[in-house]
């Protein structure tokens, strides 16, 4: 498992090359818009259970067949496991983007789910539409655009100073991508 600057040591460790300039100017900037990164982290984390609980809900809303006999939402043993599954690569991105690295995304979350959601018949589509729900909820709460149109009576605005989190929203971005790309 890598971070910003774990990742920079081995990659000049493969040139067998100090840290140069490019890297240290790349881990300014980690530095320097480290709050930022911590905020985009609580505001995706301190609404998790919202946002795994809505992407779950809408998935079977545009497939009700997971939720009747032979659907793998059903019985409610599965639709358990399916929620878990959510929220734990919900975490994992989290981790991720804390990290700033996707290395603890991939090694410890998304290495062999394709095969044991083949094994187990998981539907891998309909998993991917969750992904992409997720995907959606968290880079609007990252750059505060979640609105009470989107979220119902559910709603809650961050409280966090506003300023321009699209690269951190489009990195948070790319973490759900990946996850939707190991199980496609
Ligand atoms: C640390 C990382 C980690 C991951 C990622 C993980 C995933 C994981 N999901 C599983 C099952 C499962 N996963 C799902 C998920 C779904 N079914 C659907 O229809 C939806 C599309 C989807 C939810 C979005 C279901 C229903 C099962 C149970 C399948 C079964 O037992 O038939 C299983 C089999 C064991 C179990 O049931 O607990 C594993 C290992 N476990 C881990 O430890």
């Amino acid at each position: 498992m890598l971070d910003a600057f774990s990742r920079a040591v081995v990659s000049a460790d493969s040139k067998t090359a100090c840290i140069g300039g490019d890297e240290i100017s790349a881990l300014k900037g980690f530095i320097a818009e480290g709050n930022k990164r911590l905020d985009a982290v609580n505001a995706v984390a301190s609404n998790a259970s919202c946002i795994v609980s809505d992407s779950i809900a809408g998935m079977i809303c545009e497939n009700t067949g997971l939720i009747q006999a032979g659907g793998n939402c059903y019985p409610n043993r599965r639709m358990a496991a399916c929620l878990r599954d959510g929220e734990i690569v919900l975490r994992y991105i989290t981790y991720a983007l804390l990290a700033g690295d996707a290395s603890v995304l991939e090694d410890r979350c998304l290495n062999g789910l394709k095969e044991t959601y083949a094994a187990l018949g998981v539907p891998t589509t309909s998993t991917a539409r969750a992904v992409g729900i997720m995907k959606a909820c968290a880079v609007a709460h990252i750059t505060g655009t979640n609105s009470e149109a989107q979220a119902g009576a559910k709603f809650k605005k961050n409280e966090t100073a506003q300023g321009d989190c699209s690269a951190l929203a489009a990195e948070a971005a790319s973490y759900f991508d990946r996850a939707v790309a190991a199980i496609s």
